[in-house]
């Protein structure tokens, strides 16, 4: 029997990655998984709670509707940083602005984190997966200072770490601090991350594609082309066409993506003429997920990672994916 190897274990290990490493980053890392673990505890129960389910009653900053649970988790991500000394500042899709933590131990904080607490909201009262995603940054402010706006418009080059939790049949918290790709499964019953998928590797191809093609005839004819002409024919040496998955939620299509290989594809609309899918705390962090995997994530047009920002909630087209699947889909747009 091999040896359980528990994600605080883990991240210890490998805390000599990181040149003059003094374990800061090591110490975000674990409070980002304490505050997963509560998470999954509120989702997991949130079909017994009346008031976990249901719609929050406002609409955030991306004109959505809040759902409790988004505020709850939202809740509990800030209420880590805030206190576990090693952030200055936040992020948050559940918020207009950012947070600057104005107490002591967090002025000194090396560390901004951008997330979205709760991904693919839509999905919570009907028992579907959800997941949460995060992207860390060193802070450019001084330390001692508040954090400020410069702290949280980095290019997704820029991370030092990135990573998403999967509340799907299991908890999954996958991550990377560019050193590849790893995989923990929540055990309830030891209330531990433990490693499940060591140094993941996206395929450099796949036949499963996730977009809602609800959009296909109010985007661009290239990706129309790209689903009928690769996705949707018999092509040679294969019995049938690609297999059509979309679950609504971003994190479950793309870690189904990153094990099976595939491509998920979230353009740039009539509706939404920049696409939907917000670049900070959505596209970069999977996108650098995607690159250590050795997938790739792009706007159709640019790598994702490479786009200077210039809004806190600023959103981009997506397609983000095994490498090949990408690529054709790419060579399909004008
Ligand atoms: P649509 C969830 O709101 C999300 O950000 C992603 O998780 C998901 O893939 C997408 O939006 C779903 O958007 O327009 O297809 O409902």
């Amino acid at each position: 029997m091999s040896k359980v190897i528990t994600l605080h274990e883990f991240i210890m290990d490998r805390q000599e990655d990181f040149p003059f490493a003094s374990g800061e980053l090591s110490r975000l890392l674990n409070d980002i998984a304490i505050a997963a673990k509560i998470v999954s505890k509120d989702v997991r129960r949130a079909g017994l709670l009346e008031n976990f389910l249901g719609a929050e009653g406002n609409t955030n900053i991306q004109g959505e509707e809040q759902q409790k649970l988004d505020v709850i988790a939202d809740k509990q991500f800030i209420n880590m940083f805030k206190t576990g000394g090693e952030v200055c500042g936040i992020a948050s899709e559940e918020n207009d602005d950012f947070m600057a933590f104005d107490n002591e131990i967090s002025r000194e904080g090396k560390y901004v984190v951008l997330f979205d607490p709760l991904d693919g909201s839509s999905n919570i009262d009907v028992n579907v997966s959800i997941g949460s995603i995060f992207s860390v940054y060193r802070r450019k402010s001084e330390s001692g200072t508040l954090a400020n706006l410069e702290d949280m418009l980095q290019k997704g080059t820029d991370q030092v770490a990135a990573g998403y939790v999967l509340y799907g049949s299991s908890t999954m918290l996958v991550y990377t601090t560019g050193n590849g790709v790893n995989g923990f499964t929540l055990d309830p019953f030891i209330g531990e991350f433990c490693l499940s998928h060591p140094d993941m590797k996206m395929p450099e191809t796949g036949r499963i594609y996730a977009m809602n093609e609800g959009n296909i005839n109010i985007c661009e004819d290239g990706i129309k082309e790209y689903i009928q002409t690769y996705c949707q024919q018999t092509l040679e040496g294969h019995k049938r066409p690609y297999s059509g998955r979309y679950i609504g939620s971003l994190v479950a299509d793309f870690h189904r993506n990153l094990i099976k290989g595939g491509i998920y594809i979230y353009p740039d609309t009539s509706t939404d003429p920049e696409g939907k899918l917000r670049l900070l705390y959505e596209c970069n962090p999977l996108a650098f997920i995607a690159e250590q995997a050795g997938g790739i994530a792009t706007t159709g047009r640019k790598r994702v990672m490479e786009i200077v920002p210039d809004r806190l909630h600023q959103r981009v087209p997506f397609f983000v994916g095994s490498k090949k699947m990408v690529e054709e889909a790419m060579s399909c747009l004008k």
